[in-house]
């Protein structure tokens, strides 16, 4: 299907028109489609309307500010949004629920596929958040700090704390904007990104201790077994995939962390030099250039290792 692309201003107007709100954040949930929903649950709320947020897996404890003081309204659902959500398969276990019956996807991924029966999307904004906060405004509701705060870290937690190359003087412009309604940015950028459990220290000395290198030292390796993962919080393992790329003269870094039925998942990060998305390709798997993911099945990690090597090699060599 199609989606009728509207703009800031329609989909502004879309919102103020309608009522009863279940608002759609992606599977895996990140802050920015955590921080998304819940900014516009509170901004609907704001305008008198009824609205809650829905996810297929639960948010990070980080966000637990968003809710905290948000009652749960019973209601009877009306309309049906997304945010953040690039493509309907990106729902999870919600995607058989609310397919088809999505009116308005809001994103800014430039990989968006159709699902909604509208969609308004801003593909250079380094977060959905930036793209809420234009439609938030435009529906006159009168910024706060607790709309503020979700924002905020849908905006620092998408762009890598202002870090990455999506970042544009307008997301600096509107995170300023925010930062005037004073919830404490300093606080919530330590929960967000330096805070870490006993548990996740523990982790990260397995992984430094257990870390290989491979092709004079242009490849590291994290290996994440079951062993090791079910001795730490799902959200504890997350963010490994970042660490081998920071090591100096690595180009490519992979993690492979072992799922529940015995396969492996392998994320790869490069630095300037690779293009994992290729690498991740020849196996099934898919991505973007500089982080790409992919599967595999009956063999031990070394063995997937094995497999990889080569093509990381040939990766290397090309440019
Ligand atoms: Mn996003």
């Amino acid at each position: 299907m199609t989606a009728k692309r509207i703009d800031i201003e329609a989909a502004a107007a879309f919102l103020t028109a309608h009522d009863g709100y279940t608002i759609l954040s992606h599977a895996n949930p990140d802050g920015d489609t955590a921080g998304c929903a819940y900014g516009l649950c509170r901004a609907l709320r704001k305008m008198g309307k009824k609205a809650r947020v829905c996810c297929a897996d639960p948010f990070s404890r980080r966000f637990s500010f968003m809710w905290e003081d948000l009652p749960e309204e019973d209601f009877t659902e009306e309309t049906v949004i997304s945010v953040d959500v690039a493509d309907s398969r990106l729902l999870g276990a919600n995607k058989e629920l609310y397919e088809g019956k999505i009116r308005l996807a809001i994103d800014h991924h430039v990989s968006h596929v159709d699902f909604a029966e509208s969609l308004c999307l801003e593909p250079y904004a380094s977060a959905c958040g930036q793209t809420i906060f234009k439609i938030v405004k435009a529906m006159g509701v009168p910024m706060d700090k607790d709309i503020a705060a979700c924002l905020y870290t849908a905006i620092v937690t998408d762009s890598g704390c202002f870090k990455f190359s999506s970042v544009t003087p307008e997301t600096h412009m509107i995170a300023a904007e925010l930062l005037a309604y004073d919830f404490g940015f300093s606080e919530l950028n330590y929960i967000l990104f330096d805070l870490k459990t006993k548990e996740r220290i523990a982790l990260e000395e397995t992984i430094y201790r257990n870390m290989k290198y491979y092709l004079d030292g242009q490849c590291a390796v994290i290996i994440l077994p079951n062993s090791v993962l079910d001795t730490v919080d799902p959200e504890d393992s997350n963010g490994i995939s970042a660490i081998p790329r920071q090591i100096e003269g690595v180009e490519v870094g992979v993690v492979l962390k072992e799922k529940k039925d015995g396969s492996w998942k392998a994320s790869l990060r490069a630095n300037s030099r690779a293009d994992v998305q290729k690498i991740c390709s020849v196996f099934g798997g898919g991505g973007h250039a500089k982080a790409a993911g992919c599967s595999f099945t009956d063999c031990t990690a070394e063995q997937a290792i094995e497999k990889l090597i080569p093509a990381i090699k040939d990766a290397l060599e090309v440019k």
